[in-house]
C-alpha cells in the first residue's frame, strides 16, 4: 500500500495530482495545504487533508509519521515571474523547505520527488533540442532554486540513499487549478480568453517558443517516474521531458482552427520576455523515454480540443 504525502496540493500540480494518485493508489494519499490555501470540493471529500508548511519541519516529520508516509511529492514554490518579484521568500520555500523535506525523508525512509523545470536553463544553454546534460546557468531566482534542488536533491541521494527523483516541467496548461504567476501562463489565459471574450493581449512576443505541455501528460510524468525501476536510471535530478513547443502565433492559430474569429495583440510584459527568451526554445528529452519509457499523448491540436470544450463546458469563467 502506498501512502503518499503531497505538499502544496492545492497549486496548479498538486490540486490534480492528489486526485489521481488516489485513483490509482489505495493508501493514505493526503493533501498538505497552507492557511489560506484549503483543499475544497473533491479534493477535500476525496482524502485525508493536513497543513503542512514546508517551512516546518515538525509539522512535515509530524504527517510523515502519522500516515505512516512513503513518498513526498514537495510541489511548494514560487513560480518564475512571482519569484523574481519575492526572491527571498522564493528561496526560503524553494530551498529551506527543500531540505526540510529531504532531511525528514532520510530519517524516515521516504522517497521524494520535487519537480524542477526549464527554469534551470539560462542564456548561454544551447536553445535548441537543450541537452539533458548541459548548462545550467539561469539569471533568476527560481531558477536557481530549481538548479540547487536538483543539486540538492542529487547530494540527498549520493550521500544518505534518499530515493530522490524529479523532471524539469516545460510551461504546463491546465483548465483547472488557475496558474500562479509563470512566465508560461499565457499559454493558460488565452485559453480561458479566448472561450471568455475570443481576444487575447498577450504579454510574450510573437516568435519566443517555449517548451508546454498539457496536464494530464505531466501528472502521467509525475507518476512514472517515481514507478519506475530504480536500476534503470542514470540520472534522477532532473529529467528534460517535453510534449511540444510553440510560440504565440501558434497556439493562436491553433485557437483559430476552433474559434475562427479568435484575435491575438501583443502588449509584451518585459520581465517575463526577458526570462522567456533565457529558456530554451525545445528540450531534447531522450534520456527520459530511454531510462523510464516517458512519452507524451497530446500534441497541441488534441490540448486545444480538450482546452477548449471543458473552459466551454464550465461557462463563463471568471479568473
Ligand atoms: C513558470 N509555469 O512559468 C512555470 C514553469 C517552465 C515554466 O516553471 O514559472
Amino acid at each position: 500500500m502506498k501512502n503518499v504525502l503531497i505538499i502544496g496540493s492545492t497549486g496548479q500540480i498538486g490540486s490534480e495530482l492528489t486526485i489521481e494518485l488516489r485513483k490509482r493508489y489505495n493508501g493514505h494519499i493526503v493533501a498538505g495545504y497552507i492557511t489560506g490555501a484549503e483543499p475544497k470540493g473533491e479534493l477535500l471529500e476525496t482524502g485525508p487533508a493536513e497543513i503542512v508548511d514546508i517551512t516546518d519541519k515538525e509539522q512535515i516529520a509530524g504527517v510523515v509519521s502519522k500516515y505512516r508516509i512513503d513518498t513526498i511529492y514537495n510541489l511548494a514554490a514560487l513560480l518564475s515571474a512571482v519569484a523574481e518579484a519575492k526572491p527571498q521568500l522564493a528561496w526560503k520555500i524553494g530551498m529551506e523547505g527543500l531540505f526540510n523535506v529531504l532531511e525528514v525523508a532520510r530519517e524516515k525512509n521516504c522517497a521524494v520527488f520535487t519537480p524542477s523545470s526549464i527554469g534551470v536553463f539560462g542564456n548561454n544553454t544551447p536553445k535548441d533540442k537543450t541537452p539533458q546534460d548541459t548548462i545550467r546557468n539561469p539569471r533568476t531566482m527560481y531558477g536557481v532554486t530549481k538548479v540547487a534542488g536538483e543539486l540538492l536533491s542529487d547530494y540527498y541521494h549520493i550521500r544518505f540513499g534518499v530515493d530522490t527523483r524529479s523532471v524539469r516541467f516545460p510551461g504546463l496548461i491546465s483548465y483547472v487549478a488557475p496558474p500562479g504567476g509563470g512566465t508560461t501562463d499565457y499559454a493558460v489565459d488565452i485559453y480561458y480568453e479566448a472561450v471568455k471574450s475570443g481576444h487575447f493581449i498577450c504579454p510574450i512576443a510573437a516568435g519566443t517558443f517555449m517548451d508546454m505541455m498539457y496536464m494530464p501528460d505531466a501528472l502521467h510524468a509525475a507518476i512514472q517516474i517515481m514507478e519506475a525501476d530504480p536500476s534503470q536510471l542514470v540520472h534522477r535530478n532532473a529529467f528534460n521531458i517535453t510534449a511540444m513547443s510553440f510560440d504565440p502565433e501558434i497556439i493562436a492559430a491553433n485557437i483559430r482552427k476552433y474559434i475562427p474569429g479568435f484575435t491575438i495583440e501583443y502588449r509584451v510584459d518585459p520581465l517575463r520576455q526577458a526570462i522567456a527568451e533565457s529558456w530554451p526554445n525545445s528540450l531534447d528529452d531522450t534520456c527520459a523515454r530511454n531510462e523510464w519509457d516517458w512519452k507524451p499523448v497530446y500534441d497541441l491540436d488534441m490540448m486545444t480540443k480538450d482546452m477548449l470544450s471543458k473552459l466551454q463546458k464550465q461557462g463563463a469563467v471568471n479568473r
